[in-house]
C-alpha cells in the first residue's frame, strides 16, 4: 500500500485528507524537518512524499494530488473529465503551488528572504508575506463566490486549500474573517469526519 510521509499541519495535510477521502488502505509516517527518513525519501527535505509499494516515490504536493485523483477515478476528486475541467484543476493547483503557498514562505522563514540580522528587517519580510497572503486569499474568495467548493464540486484542490487556510487563520493577526467564502470552505472541510480523523491522528502524534 502507498505510504505518505507528512509533517503535522504542513501542506502534506492535503494528500493526507485526500487519501482519507479515497478510503483505500495507506500507511502514514510523521517526520520532523531534517529527519534522515525524510531526506532519504526526498533530498529536498520537504513534505509531502508518497511512496508506492514498488519504491516509486513522488514528491510535490500538486503532483501527488493529481496522481491520487487519477489513480482513484471512482473517488471523483478530479473536478470532472473533460479538457476544461482538467484545465481548471491545473489552474487552481498551480495557484496553490505557485502563488498562495509561496506567500507563506517569508512568514515561516524570513531569514531566507533577507541577509540582515536586524529583527526589524525580518519583521518587514514577514509583513510582506502577510500582504501577499491577503491578496491571494481575496482571489480565492472571489472564485468561491456562489460555489461550495473551488471547482463547484469537491476535488483535490479543496484539500490543497485546507492547510493554507488554517495557516492564514493562525498567522494573520486579523484572522480570515475578511474572506467569508474562504472561511466557509474551511468550515465545510473541517466538519468532514474524514478530515477530523486525519487531524486527530496528525495532532495526536
Ligand atoms: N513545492 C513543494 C514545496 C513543499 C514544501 O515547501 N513543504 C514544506 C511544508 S508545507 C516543507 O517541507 N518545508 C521544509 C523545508 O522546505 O525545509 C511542494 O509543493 O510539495
Amino acid at each position: 500500500m502507498p505510504k505518505l510521509i507528512y509533517h503535522t499541519g504542513a501542506c502534506s495535510l492535503a494528500p493526507h485528507v485526500v487519501l482519507e477521502w479515497i478510503g483505500a488502505p495507506y500507511e502514514e509516517q510523521a517526520v520532523e524537518f531534517g529527519d534522515r527518513d525524510l531526506l532519504a525519501a526526498n533530498p529536498a527535505g520537504a513534505v509531502p512524499v508518497l511512496i508506492e509499494d514498488d519504491g516509486w516515490t513522488l514528491t510535490q504536493c500538486g503532483a501527488i494530488l493529481h496522481y491520487l485523483a487519477r489513480k482513484h477515478p471512482q473517488a471523483d476528486l478530479a473536478g470532472g473529465d473533460d479538457a476544461r475541467a482538467a484545465a481548471e484543476l491545473d489552474r487552481w493547483s498551480s495557484f496553490f503551488t505557485g502563488d498562495l503557498h509561496p506567500s507563506f514562505y517569508p512568514i515561516f522563514m524570513p531569514q531566507r528572504y533577507t541577509t540582515s540580522a536586524d529583527p526589524a528587517a525580518r519583521d518587514a519580510v514577514q509583513e510582506a508575506g502577510r500582504k501577499l497572503v491577503r491578496k491571494r486569499l481575496k482571489l480565492l474568495d472571489a472564485q468561491l463566490d456562489g460555489r461550495d467548493f473551488i471547482l463547484g464540486r469537491r476535488s483535490v484542490v479543496d484539500a490543497y486549500a485546507f492547510p493554507m487556510i488554517r495557516w492564514a487563520a493562525n498567522l494573520l493577526p486579523e484572522g480570515i474573517q475578511a474572506w467569508p467564502n474562504v472561511q466557509a470552505l474551511h468550515d465545510r472541510i473541517a466538519a468532514d469526519p474524514a478530515v477530523q480523523r486525519v487531524l486527530a491522528r496528525e495532532e495526536g502524534e
